[in-house]
């Protein structure tokens, strides 16, 4: 259930930590079949997920598609402990950006970094992106994109954490140190950014933030990996980021509620082509 805090905090920082926000056997699940996933290569699919090629090499290991790699993941389309947030503040319901359905994922996959991996600083609302715009409008939300990035893993300090500047999402000008800690094929980090904070989350936890926020993480320098899914929600009316379609087996399964967010772009009946 979304409260009158989650909204008063989200406008002014762009950002909530929702804690166990999937519980702790369903986190097993999803990371015992991410064991057997993460020996994905880039460039080959097992079933209908993709082991991506990443700008950079230093961002660790990536599987797209990561609703298609069993009822675990499906789970996570429409969890109850983000949903309702969600909803609210891509906003649009009973207007033309719901009219085919309630949300879309236009991304969703998993990642694992290990020691010296992260990922630069990218987003924010200069230059302006119409697909990841914070908007609010007479006390609604109509925000272009927002992402669930879920903990898989314990994630504290040293761990590679994902860092946000809070506040960025409204701000008017790009950041100076911007150029320095951007995304490169080369590979960067947000450590030492000005304004910018480390995220904590237990495994479990969930992070909702809306893309226009400043975003990225800490290079992580402990031994062991960081497990994260990022699942990114705008309008019914959006489109794939990068080309995939959803499976005709994943469409036949899903419930009807999560197969209206994976595909709201069915013909119509009787369409002729
Ligand atoms: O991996 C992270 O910690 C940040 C995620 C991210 O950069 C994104 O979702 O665009």
């Amino acid at each position: 259930m979304i409260t009158d805090q989650d909204i008063f905090l989200f406008d002014l920082r762009g950002y909530l930590i929702l804690e166990g926000a999937i519980d702790p056997d369903h986190v097993k699940e999803l990371n015992s079949i991410l064991d057997e996933l993460r020996n994905l290569k880039p460039g080959d699919w097992q079933g209908y997920v993709h082991g991506h090629v990443f700008q950079s090499t230093k961002e660790g290991i990536n599987l797209q598609q990561i609703y298609e790699g069993g009822k675990p993941f499906e789970r996570l389309i429409d969890n109850p402990s983000w949903i309702d947030h969600v909803m609210t503040f891509v906003g649009g319901q009973d207007s033309f950006d719901s009219h085919h359905g309630p949300l879309f994922i236009d991304e969703n996959f998993a990642n694992i970094r290990g020691p010296g991996e992260s990922i630069g600083l990218h987003s924010g609302p200069v230059p302006w992106v119409k697909r990841c715009q914070f908007h609010v409008h007479n006390q609604k939300f109509n925000c272009g994109q927002i992402n669930i990035l879920m903990s898989l893993t314990d994630i504290g300090p040293s761990d590679g954490a994902t860092m946000v500047i809070p506040g960025s999402h409204k701000s008017n000008f790009r950041h100076p140190e911007y150029e320095k800690s951007v995304m490169t094929p080369k590979g960067a980090s947000m450590d030492g950014v000005t304004g910018a904070i480390e995220v904590y989350m237990k495994k479990g936890d969930a992070l909702l933030f809306v893309d226009s926020l400043c975003h990225g993480s800490a290079r992580r320098t402990n031994d062991g990996e960081r497990r994260s899914i990022v699942f990114r929600y705008g309008p019914s009316w959006g489109f794939f980021r990068h080309g995939y379609r959803p499976s005709k087996e994943l469409l036949n399964r899903l419930t009807p509620k999560r197969r209206e967010i994976v595909w709201p772009h069915d013909k119509l009946e009787n369409c002729p082509y």
